[in-house]
């Protein structure tokens, strides 16, 4: 007899900075800002499982304190998140907000901004352990240049792997997933693909605990179906967290709502992540959204329940469609009726 795999359930969480306040390089804010603890209680009432954290949405200021000072904030947020059935996902040390990382963080040309950055990823390492993450996600937003001149890339390969390979010696149980984006803030980033990111992970110490983090957005900017991203982390077992959003072409990074620009898109990222068990692992799916500019208060949390309201929307999509049918028109090369197919799955009909 065999035995019939259950359906994945997934399970949902979001970060304090999606629920944002509408600023934009050309005007302030539109909203006011929630405080964290009110972030933490909307996200367990709106049936969310997980946080997920910059260094600093764990320890505020987090530069400007003791080692002391800083285990003693996390240890009040665990009890804080055990307090609310809440479990931390993942914290991503905040690299590019400093004075000390305006020329780049691991790849910066100046030591000591370097040397900065890798203490504060360690201590970035202290802190996940503390609230009971085992997953660092380095977005390395300013590894890249405004200029090609102004630093070797070959060389800033290195200093990523010997950045990258601290953390690991670090603590020997942490995980490093590498969550690649091809432009913004940087003209060009050094890692702007997941193939990028899992070569640089093939070059440290332990290519086993360093993986992968898609995110929709960044794949599209870098002009590729993120539905391909996933099917290419997956294919090696390293994709170990996901920030599902929506882009509308090659502009600024938008975040919009889950399968708000490109439905079909949205529909082939949730087919890959289907066919290949994504969560199975406890992997948790992320939105990685902010409410448009426009949204009034009262709507301020509308794009994350959204996005999960679409995701699962999608998932019966997933498993409905005619599969035994896409088949045999892929059998005949009628790529025409499959097309029309898909087309009329999504409408409904
Ligand atoms: C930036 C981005 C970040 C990371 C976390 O584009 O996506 O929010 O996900 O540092
Ligand atoms: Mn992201």
């Amino acid at each position: 007899m065999t035995m019939a795999i259950k359906p994945q359930t997934y399970r949902f969480c979001f970060g304090p900075w999606n629920i944002s306040e509408g600023a934009d390089p050309y005007g302030p804010t539109t909203r006011p800002t929630q405080s964290f603890d009110w972030k933490l209680a909307k996200l367990k009432e709106l049936g969310f499982d997980a946080m997920m954290f910059h260094d600093d949405d764990a320890v505020p200021d987090v530069d400007s304190k003791s080692d002391a000072q800083i285990t003693k904030e996390a240890k009040e947020l665990r009890k804080k998140l055990k307090d609310a059935g809440i479990a931390a996902e993942i914290v991503a040390p905040r690299l590019w907000f400093s004075p000390m990382t305006i020329d780049g963080a691991y790849t910066s040309n100046d030591p000591k901004a370097r040397q900065y950055a890798i203490e504060r990823s360690l201590r970035c390492i202290d802190i996940a352990k503390i609230i009971g993450s085992d997953l660092i996600v380095l977005w390395l937003a300013r590894e890249g240049t405004y200029l090609r001149e102004s630093k070797n890339g070959k060389r800033s390969v290195e200093y990523l792997v010997q950045a990258i390979d601290k953390m690991l010696a670090h603590d020997k149980k942490i995980r490093i997933a590498i969550e690649p984006k091809p432009n913004e803030p940087m003209d060009i980033a050094y890692i702007p693909t997941i193939g990028h990111a899992l070569a640089l992970a093939s070059l440290t110490q332990e290519p086993k605990r360093v993986g992968a983090l898609i995110e929709t957005a960044h794949a599209i900017l870098a002009g590729l179906d993120p539905a391909d991203e996933i099917d290419f982390a997956m294919s090696f077992g390293k994709l170990w967290s996901l920030h599902l959003n929506d882009q509308n072409g090659l502009k600024f990074d938008q975040d919009k709502p889950f399968g708000s620009n490109n439905l079909r898109l949205a529909f082939n990222q949730v087919r890959a992540l289907e066919r290949n068990g994504y969560g199975r692992r406890g992997e948790f799916v992320a939105f990685d959204v902010h409410p448009f500019r426009t949204t009034k208060v009262e709507h301020t949390v509308d794009h994350l329940v959204n996005s999960r309201r679409t995701f699962l929307k999608l998932v019966e999509k997933v498993r409905t469609f005619d599969e035994p049918m896409a088949q045999k028109y892929i059998a005949d090369r009628n790529y025409q009726a499959l097309d029309q197919m898909v087309i009329e799955h999504l409408l409904g009909q």
